[in-house]
């Protein structure tokens, strides 16, 4: 049996942990949310692009019914009729990518450690195509700063900065484990990377679009930190 967490549960976790976190007091509040910004600030500065993951062997891999399945909707959603991916945003190349263009581009596999700030890890295998080799093919304009992930799981979104979505063991995944992905795991397309915690991983994908801005995200506008660094 597959461990779905529902949404309540998952909000009450999250209550949880801010609470652990002593963020209830208003004067701690305030100096951990001038620690939020500080801390995004260094952690932008320590993140190296050329630091990457340890990857794992087969035998590290967590048996698939015990990998938790995490989304906000009620039920895990259906993948819509005639689904695409839309690239978009500040790009020489706009377009519309369908899940066989996807897998007929350069394809990269890892396998590697997922962090939930909810406290449980799982390890997988992941196959898909790197968010770079997305980036060449549109063909960023100057000004792009960051990248936008947009899902069909009840609006569930996350914005990156430019360099962790870049990142080599960055992958819009269609694969895991060496199979097509389950819907509870966001089938058919989602983001999967060694260099970030797990809410920053936006299943469901609908949209890429590459921005000046940050738009922030579902988690990360409340509360999560928004680099949300490995
Ligand atoms: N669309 C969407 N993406 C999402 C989520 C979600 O609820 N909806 N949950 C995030 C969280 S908190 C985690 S830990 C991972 C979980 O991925 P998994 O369900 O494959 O374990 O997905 C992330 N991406
Ligand atoms: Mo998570």
């Amino acid at each position: 049996m597959n461990s779905r967490i529902s949404r309540r549960r998952f909000v009450a976790g999250a209550a949880a942990a801010s609470f652990l976190a002593g963020c209830d007091s208003y004067p701690v509040k305030t100096f951990l949310l001038a620690m939020k910004d500080w801390n995004a600030g260094c952690e932008a500065a320590l993140f190296s692009p050329a630091r990457t993951a340890p990857e794992l062997p087969e035998s590290a891999t967590t048996p698939e019914a015990a990998f938790p399945e995490y989304f906000i909707s009620d039920d895990a959603p259906d993948v819509p009729p005639n689904w695409f991916l839309t690239v978009g945003g500040l790009v020489e190349r706009p377009g519309r990518f369908t899940l066989a263009e996807l897998r007929a581009m350069t394809q990269t596999s890892m396998r590697v450690r997922h962090h939930c700030v909810e406290g449980w890890s799982a390890v997988a295998s992941w196959q898909g195509v790197r968010v770079s080799e997305i980036a060449r093919a549109a063909g960023l304009k100057p000004g792009v700063r960051h990248v936008e992930f947009r899902s069909f799981d009840s609006g569930y979104w996350s914005s990156w900065d430019l360099p962790s979505a870049t990142h080599p063991q960055t992958l819009l995944a269609w694969g895991m484990n060496g199979h097509p992905l389950t819907t509870g795991h966001g089938a058919p397309l989602r983001v999967y990377s060694a260099v970030k915690l797990g809410y920053k991983m936006c299943k469901y994908l609908t949209e890429v679009n590459f921005l000046a801005e940050n738009t922030g995200g579902y988690w990360e506008n409340q509360g999560y930190d928004w680099f949300g660094g490995v």
